[in-house]
């Protein structure tokens, strides 16, 4: 785990000129106190590692060769049994006075392999840990000091294809979506021109609805009644925010652009990808929805995310853990009269759900086989010695003792010589 200080310029995440600011904020400093945990989920090579590092526009992560990816690691996948990795980026993002922790979940490897049957699960097992460590922070007499990697969004990179979806990324947003803020984006949109985003972004949300997959939006409040008479600004700042919330839900999922490279445009350095047609600038609102994705994480839905997350997902495993708990307790009562004792036992799903672990279980199963027989073998053996040895010396003694009988005759005949 890495701890990085972004180099990001100001996106105005000191600033928060959006209604969530207004209807949940009243004391800035809880802004400045915020984590912010993002899981980034999608297949290799459709540019996760590049789009965090261009996110802070900075190289949080270096990126894994080519020759890692397609080469020596072909081999592995397809020998071995890995599935799912994932690796944390810490970083803070500092701006004026306002610091913002975050923490990256980078997950290589989802969808690598040949059999990717159950790809999500070490995600899902992820997030549920997360809620579960929380849980038994919760549960410490000093409640203060928390360690909170809950994930607040999980962004999912989907092909871009313009075909259907894999199964696998249906299944995977559908589980995800159910324990956490999701948000499908549309990675490397640059390989797809406008009509086929504009119809890939339509099937991709027909899949969502047909699947019931619960995606992220963000929430429109429109109470242009709630401001008082006269404080215009107000009610004005209120309709912008509404107009912006409303502009995310209709780009949604976001069509996005990575890049790590900085080209000149009227005298600017921009970020961009650059084609024998022209550049694709990564910050232009025309040419993808970079912009709008990093406003909604960092800016106007940061803590819709963080509250959301807490209020409603975290709530949802808390609730169906203490459940689970207390059918567990009613048996044991039945059973061995625990009353009264409450101990949170394991999440119903383990780790050993997870391919991975199962082999590893296998592996440690069959080396402590071959051990213990190795000291069974060896303790046998020793035996064997002791028992030859006690022979011996039995043989030894009967020898002695005859000796001595021997000698006490002699005595025996001198005495009754000398009387
Ligand atoms: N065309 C295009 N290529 C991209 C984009 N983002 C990343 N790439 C390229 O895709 C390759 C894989 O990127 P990487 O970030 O390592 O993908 P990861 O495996 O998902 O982390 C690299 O060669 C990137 O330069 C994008 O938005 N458009
Ligand atoms: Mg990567």
């Amino acid at each position: 785990m890495s701890s990085v200080k972004a180099n990001i310029p100001e996106i105005g995440i000191s600033e928060l000129p959006n209604q969530v600011y207004k209807k949940i904020l009243t004391n800035a400093s809880e802004y400045n106190e915020q984590t912010l945990n993002l899981m980034i989920v999608g297949e290799s090579g459709l540019g996760k590692t590049t789009f965090i590092n261009t996110l802070f526009q900075t190289t949080l992560k270096p990126k894994q060769g080519a020759y890692e990816r397609e080469g020596v690691d072909e081999f592995s996948k397809k020998s071995s049994n890995k599935t799912t990795s994932i690796e944390i980026i810490r970083c803070l993002l500092e701006e004026k006075n306002f610091t913002l922790k975050l923490n990256l979940i980078d997950t290589p490897g989802y969808g690598d392999f040949i059999n990717n049957s159950k790809a999500w699960l070490p995600l899902c097992d992820f997030v549920d840990e997360q809620y579960d460590h929380f849980m038994r922070q919760e549960q410490q007499p000093f409640r203060r000091a928390k360690f909170d990697l809950r994930v607040h969004a999980v962004i999912f990179f989907i092909r871009p294809t313009n075909g259907t979806l894999k199964p696998l990324d249906v299944i995977t947003m559908r589980e995800l979506s159910k324990k956490s803020n999701l948000i499908p984006v549309i990675a490397k949109s640059d390989t797809l021109n406008k009509e086929e985003l504009i119809q890939f972004k339509a099937k991709i949300r027909k899949v969502i609805e047909e699947q019931n997959i619960q995606i992220f939006t963000p929430p429109i409040f429109e109470e242009e009644n709630s401001f008082a008479a006269g404080d215009e600004d107000a009610a004005s700042n209120n309709r912008a925010a509404i107009q912006h919330a409303k502009q995310l839900v209709e780009s949604m999922p976001f069509a996005i652009i990575g890049s790590e490279e900085q080209y000149e445009i009227n005298g600017n350095k921009v970020f961009g990808r650059k084609y024998p047609w022209g550049l694709i600038e990564v910050e232009n609102e025309t040419h993808c929805d970079f912009r709008k994705l990093r406003s909604l994480l960092l800016r106007t839905n940061l803590l819709d995310l963080i509250h959301s997350t807490n209020d409603f997902h975290y709530e949802v495993y808390r609730k169906t853990r203490l459940q689970a708990n207390n059918e567990e307790n009613n048996t044991n009562t039945n059973n061995n009269n625990n009353k009264g004792i409450n101990i949170l036992p394991a999440p119903v799903r383990k780790m050993s759900h997870n391919p991975r672990f199962k082999e590893e279980e296998l592996a440690l199963k069959r080396y402590f086989t071959e051990q213990v027989k190795v000291e069974e073998q060896r303790f046998r053996q020793w035996e064997q010695n002791i028992v030859n040895e006690r022979i011996r010396l039995n043989n030894d003694l009967e020898e002695e003792q005859n000796k001595v009988k021997k000698l006490e005759d002699q005595i025996r005949v001198l005495q009754m010589k000398s009387k």
